[in-house]
């Protein structure tokens, strides 16, 4: 089961490649068109999926298709094959403000992120999350036996394995992967219904986290507010009300040799284009950033840097062009709204005080880039900034690093996101908040000897392709198996 938030800020058709099939479902119905996604969760699930014929349930957007009376929130796809089930939950516009909106971004995204002070608690958010919860746990018991492996995404079904868990008692196998931090016990603290959202977790055999310190953090918050339940944190485990719950991190990794193909088709023509389109002047060095715009991601913070990076070396103006890509994300809630502002302002008014008639230091854009020039502009970006307060991986690091395939270009990286722990070694590390040391780290970047570039990223390079997303599947699937057969109870992860 996931929550659409991939596609939620941006439209479904964006993520698509050409690649689009139909099929006719019956006469009165119109055809249905499948999209396939780019990469990521979702293209790494489809072939899982296809192979176990199984079912994915997932909330439709506001494109989605419902109709009921034809069946079509159920459908057998890929259209032609026919391998899995698509069930689609349809979520008035009430319950997505409320549960998506609400709940999940309003209180758990800011408080699991550590910014209690953004906690926006509205009177019917949490009553609608139950709601929400309740009703994919039922699809889940609808298409369940005691035999299913049920797997679940995110922070927006932290009540649901609980519920699944007394749907189908005797029992199927439940895992669920955080994508996001978790917060120590005083953040916890501020959580509305805090122990029915830790209960609800404990539903799980299996529950993943991007790296050991959340895992931790988790089994400290069970321990200071579930009294009754029995942490191991050496071996990883929760005891609670009879059911056995492994904490473990399995850091993510991302479709390394998509990323790799598709930059290793993107020739040098291509960047010209990108630089015509963005007034770039053409010998320019580039550094890039691509991000939600969202306040975890330090981008006003990344902007600060570059402003006393520009004013500390006027021998780059001209010679030295920042592309951000920002993608506007849940901009009807007020903290988004405010952040989107800021950011723009700031960049208007570091151009202002830099720019000249031929050259602008920071090209921003929300507008949607293509897959293929994204790689393009990972593959000859010679500084990628990736920069969050707080992340809990990020995957724009490691799919810099994929597309680097001439290894030339330097990878900037914030020490507080989970991605550090994974690319630490050859990276540069940067406190996003410590405006000289970011600045000088940027002008490091672009001085770097080649051959220590190709030397760092090449090290980074086969840190992404050991560790990719096919086997942070198989480790997901593996450990719930051995995890459900009661034969795995060490901390090996
Ligand atoms: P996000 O917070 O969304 O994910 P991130 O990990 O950086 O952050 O993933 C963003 C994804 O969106 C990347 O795959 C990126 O390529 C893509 N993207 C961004 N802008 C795009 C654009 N304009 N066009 C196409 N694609 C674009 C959450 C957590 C992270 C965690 C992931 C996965 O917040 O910490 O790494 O889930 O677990």
């Amino acid at each position: 089961a996931d929550n659409d938030d991939e596609n939620e800020d941006e439209d479904e058709d964006e993520h698509a490649t050409d690649t689009t099939n139909t099929s006719e479902t019956d006469a009165t119905s119109p055809p249905i068109s499948v999209d396939e996604p780019t990469g990521g969760l979702t293209a790494g699930l489809d072939p899982v999926l296809q192979e176990a014929n199984g079912t994915w349930i997932a909330w439709g957007d506001g494109d989605a298709d419902f109709d009921v009376t034809n069946q079509r929130d159920c459908v057998r796809v890929p259209p032609g094959d026919e391998d899995y089930t698509l069930r689609r939950i349809d979520l008035s516009e009430e319950a997505v403000d409320a549960y998506y909106r609400g709940f999940s971004n309003r209180v758990l995204w800011p408080l699991c992120h550590g910014f209690a002070e953004l906690v926006d608690e509205r009177p019917n958010d949490l009553e609608w999350y139950r709601t929400v919860n309740e009703r994919f746990a039922a699809a889940v018991a609808d298409h369940a036996s005691d035999e299913s492996v049920v797997w679940l995404q995110d922070y927006h079904f932290a009540l649901a394995p609980r519920m699944i868990r007394q749907a189908i008692p005797d029992s199927a196998s439940i895992a669920q992967f955080w994508h996001i931090p978790w917060p120590a016990p005083a953040t916890f603290d501020y959580c509305p219904a805090g122990e029915e959202v830790l209960e609800g977790l404990l539903g799980n055999d299996l529950l993943g986290f991007h790296v050991e310190r959340y895992a931790n953090a988790f089994l400290d918050c069970v321990r200071r507010f579930l009294p009754d339940a029995t942490v191991d944190h050496e071996q990883g485990t929760i005891q609670y009300e009879g059911q056995i719950t492994r904490v473990v991190a399995t850091p993510m990794g991302v479709d390394a040799e998509s990323y790799d193909q598709h930059a290793h088709d993107a020739d040098a023509d291509q960047l010209l284009s990108l630089f015509d389109r963005y007034d770039i002047p053409r010998n320019s060095a580039i550094g890039l950033g691509v991000d939600r715009l969202d306040y975890t991601k330090g981008i006003p913070e990344r902007l600060t840097a570059l402003e006393r990076f520009f004013a500390e070396n006027p021998s780059w103006h001209g010679d030295f062009t920042f592309i951000q890509k920002a993608t506007p994300s849940r901009t009807e809630i007020p903290a988004y709204a405010r952040h989107g502002d800021l950011v723009r302002s700031e960049v208007d008014r570091i151009n202002r005080r830099f720019g000249t008639d031929d050259w602008q230091p920071i090209v921003y854009t929300e507008d949607y880039v293509e897959h293929d020039d994204l790689c393009a502009l990972y593959r000859h970006a010679d500084v990628m900034i990736v920069s969050p307060l707080i992340d809990g991986m990020n995957l724009v690091a490691q799919e810099y690093v994929a597309a680097s395939v001439d290894a030339d270009g330097t990878l900037l990286l914030s020490d507080r996101a989970g991605a550090h722990e994974r690319l630490s070694s050859h990276a540069l590390t940067i406190d996003p908040t410590d405006v000289q040391g970011f600045a000088t780290a940027i002008d490091d970047a672009l001085s770097m000897p080649p051959q220590e570039r190709t030397t760092r990223m090449k090290a980074l390079r086969s840190n992404v392709f050991d560790g990719d997303i096919a086997d942070w599947m198989a480790t997901q699937f593996d450990l719930l198996r051995r995890v459900h057969e009661g034969a795995d109870s060490s901390n090996s992860a």
